[in-house]
C-alpha cells in the first residue's frame, strides 16, 4: 500500500492505483474528459492536471501513479484557470449548436462548462457548421463536435478489435475518421455502438427513427404492435434518474400503452421461441453430424463481425433468426391470422437496447412475402424520448403487464440480455429434453463478465463443450484458438457487446466518472436474475404460450412452417 496526501487528506491507496483513482478515495472527483476506465487511460485531454510537490510542471492525474509520501493539489486558482483555459480551445473547435444537440444535458463537456463556469470563450471558434456522415441504417457521426479525446478509436480497436476509426493529419488538422474518409457504410463497420457509448459528447448518435413510429401510431388504419428487449427493462429507469440498474418491467409496459401502441408484447416470448428451435436445431446437429460448433446468431453486430472477419465460420452460425425478428414473424403470420388483422396493415417496432438491429431489420433475408419481420427499431434512449415527449411521469406510471397474446415468458428468456443468458436458457431446455440432471436450473458456470467462458456440461450421456464470448474483441480471440486447433467445442454463444445486450450501444449514457467504481454490465445484469428468480416459469419449453404457439401452428420445433418463418441464412 502506498500513502500519499491529496488536498491535505492522508489516504492509503494499492501500489497500482492512478492520482485520480486515489483522490476517489477522499470523495475528491478530479475532472476528466478523454478517461474512460481500462479503455482510454492516455491523458491526452490535460483536463485532469493536478499539482504535485516537487514536479515543475502539471501533471495528468489520470496516468499518473501514486508514489508514497506523495503530496498532490487537485483544486488551486492555477489549476481551475488551466482547466478552463484546456476546455475553451477544446471549444474553439467544437460546434456549439448545444440547444438542438442529441446530447445536451447528457454532455460530459457541457457538464465541465457549467462546472467550470466557463462564460466565454477567448478563442475564435473554427466548427460552426456540422459535418455529418449519416449514410449508414444505425449509426450517425458529426464531426464537427468530436473533440479528439480517442475514446471511440480504443473502443472500436481494443475492445471489439474492428478498428474503423482512427486519428488522421496532424496538428490543428488532426481529426477521427474512417480509412480514407469513407463514410461508416463503406466500411467494415459492424453497428454495435459502442463508440456512441464512448463518445463524451454528441460526435456520434444511433440513427434515430422515432417520428416514423409516431406517423404509425397516429395512423388510424395501421395496427402498430411493439415488443421490448429483455435488457431495455434494466436500464429504461436510468433515464428518469433511477439507480444504474433498476428494473422497471411494468412501468415500461404502462407507458408504452399510454404512447399509444395497439399491443404491448415482450420479445422475451421471442427468446424462447428460439431456445426451441435453437435448441432443437443443436441436437440435430450434434446427433446427425452437422456442423459444429453452432453458434449462436442473434446478436447482429456480431454476425456483421462474422461475415467481414470470419466467413469460414458462417456455416456455424445458428439459422434461427434473432427473437426480434421471429417475434415480428409471429406476429405478422399467427397473431395476424387470429385475430383476422391484414399482415400488410401491422407494423412492428422493437424497442432496443442494440444500435445494429436497426441494420439488422432491414436486411433482405429477414423478410417474408415482401413484409419485413420488423418495421423499424427504436433504441432504449429512444423510447424514453418518446416518454419524455409525451409528457409522462414515468416515475409514477402504476405497473401494467404486456399484452397476454404474446407476452407471456419464463425466467430463461429474460437472462437472453446479459452474457451467458442464451447458453444458460439453452442448456436448462436442453438438460429437461434429454433427460439428464433435470433438477439443475442454474448454470451460474456461463454467468459474469470475464471475457470468454467455458462449461462441460452432460447432456444425454455426451459431454457437451460450451463456452460464451461478449464482445467481438473477445469473440475473435476464442475464434482465433479454435481455427488454430487449440480448442474444440460443440456450442458457442457470442453476443457483440462487452456484457452483452446490457450495455448495447442504445442504453442510456452513463458518465465516465460514474463508470469509474461501478460496472454497469453486472448492475444491469442483476436485474434481469432478479426478473428470472421472480417468475412461474423458469424454462422456455414450460412457457404455456410457446407450447400453444406449437400445438395450434408451428407444429414441432424446427417443422416446415417453423423453418418458412423463424430461420435464415448468412452468407459472405
Ligand atoms: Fe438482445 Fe436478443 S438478447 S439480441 O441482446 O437475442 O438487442 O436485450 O432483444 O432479438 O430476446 C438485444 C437484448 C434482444 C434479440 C432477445
Ligand atoms: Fe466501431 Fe462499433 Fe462504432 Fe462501428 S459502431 S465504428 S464497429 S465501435
Amino acid at each position: 500500500m502506498i500513502t500519499l496526501t491529496i488536498d491535505n487528506v492522508k489516504t492509503e491507496v494499492p501500489k497500482n492505483y492512478t492520482v485520480l483513482e486515489a483522490a476517489k478515495t477522499v470523495n475528491i472527483d478530479i475532472p476528466t474528459l478523454c478517461y474512460l476506465k481500462g479503455i482510454n487511460e492516455v491523458g491526452a485531454c490535460r483536463v485532469c492536471l493536478v499539482e504535485v510537490q516537487g514536479f515543475k510542471s502539471l501533471q495528468t492525474a489520470c496516468v499518473l501513479p501514486v508514489q508514497e509520501g506523495m503530496v498532490v493539489r487537485t483544486n488551486t486558482q492555477n489549476l481551475r484557470q488551466t482547466r478552463r483555459e484546456v476546455l475553451e480551445l477544446a471549444l474553439a473547435s467544437h460546434n456549439r449548436d448545444c440547444l438542438t444537440c442529441n446530447r445536451n444535458t447528457k454532455c460530459e463537456l457541457q457538464n465541465l462548462v457549467e462546472e467550470l463556469d466557463i462564460k466565454d470563450v477567448t478563442f475564435e471558434n473554427r466548427m460552426t457548421t456540422s459535418i455529418i456522415d449519416d449514410k449508414s441504417e444505425a449509426v450517425v457521426r458529426d464531426k464537427s463536435k468530436c473533440i479528439l479525446c480517442g475514446r471511440c478509436v480504443n473502443v472500436c480497436r481494443d475492445v471489439q478489435k474492428v478498428g474503423i476509426l482512427d486519428f488522421t493529419n496532424r496538428g490543428i488538422k488532426t481529426e477521427v475518421s474512417t480509412a480514407f474518409n469513407k463514410n461508416l457504410n463503406e466500411t467494415p463497420c459492424i453497428y454495435c455502438g459502442q463508440c456512441i457509448v464512448a463518445c463524451p459528447v454528441g460526435a456520434l448518435t444511433e440513427k434515430e427513427d422515432i417520428d416514423r413510429v409516431w406517423a404509425a401510431i397516429e395512423d388510424p388504419e395501421v395496427h402498430v404492435v411493439v415488443q421490448t428487449a429483455p435488457a431495455v427493462r434494466a436500464a429504461l429507469g436510468e433515464e428518469f434518474g433511477l439507480p444504474i440498474g433498476t428494473r422497471v418491467t411494468g412501468k415500461m409496459v404502462a407507458a408504452l400503452k399510454r404512447l399509444g401502441f395497439d399491443k404491448v408484447f415482450d420479445t422475451n416470448y421471442a427468446a424462447d421461441l428460439t431456445i426451441m428451435e435453437e435448441g432443437h436445431e443443436f441436437l440435430n446437429r450434434l446427433e446427425n453430424n452437422g456442423t459444429l460448433p453452432m453458434i449462436t446468431s442473434c446478436s447482429p453486430g456480431w454476425v456483421r463481425y462474422c461475415e467481414y472477419n470470419y466467413p469460414d465460420f458462417l456455416e456455424n452460425l445458428s439459422t434461427c433468426k434473432s427473437p426480434h425478428q421471429m417475434m415480428g414473424a409471429i406476429v405478422k403470420s399467427y397473431y395476424a391470422e387470429k385475430n383476422n388483422i391484414d399482415p400488410s396493415k401491422i407494423f412492428v417496432v422493437s424497442i432496443m437496447p442494440c444500435t445494429a438491429k436497426k441494420a439488422e431489420s432491414n436486411r433482405p433475408e429477414l423478410q417474408i412475402h415482401g413484409l419485413k419481420d420488423v418495421d423499424a427499431v427504436l433504441t432504449t434512449r429512444e423510447l424514453a424520448k418518446m416518454i419524455k415527449q409525451s409528457r409522462l411521469n414515468f416515475l409514477k406510471l402504476e405497473d401494467e403487464n404486456f399484452d397476454i397474446d404474446l407476452g407471456e415468458y419464463s425466467g430463461a428468456g429474460v437472462i437472453f440480455g446479459s452474457t451467458g443468458g442464451v447458453m444458460e436458457a439453452a442448456l436448462r431446455t436442453l438438460v429437461d429434453v434429454l433427460g439428464t440432471d433435470v433438477e439443475k436450473l442454474e448454470f451460474t458456470e456461463v454467468r459474469g463478465i470475464e471475457g470468454i467462458k467455458e462449461a462441460e456440461i452432460n447432456l444425454g450421456g455426451k459431454d457437451v463443450k460450451v463456452a460464451v464470448a461478449h464482445g467481438t474483441g473477445n469473440a475473435s480471440n476464442l475464434l482465433e484458438m479454435i481455427r488454430s486447433g487449440k480448442k474444440e467445442y460443440h456450442f458457442i454463444e457470442i453476443m457483440g457487446c462487452s456484457g452483452g445486450c446490457v450495455t448495447g450501444g442504445g442504453q442510456p449514457h452513463i458518465s465516465a466518472q460514474e463508470k469509474m467504481d461501478k460496472d454497469i454490465r453486472v448492475l444491469r445484469a442483476k436485474a434481469l436474475y432478479e426478473e428470472d428468480q421472480l417468475k412461474l416459469f423458469r424454462k422456455s419449453h414450460e412457457n404455456p404460450l410457446i407450447k400453444k404457439l406449437y400445438e395450434d401452428y408451428l407444429d414441432k420445433p424446427n417443422s416446415h412452417k417453423a423453418h418458412d418463418l423463424l430461420h435464415t441464412h448468412y452468407s459472405s
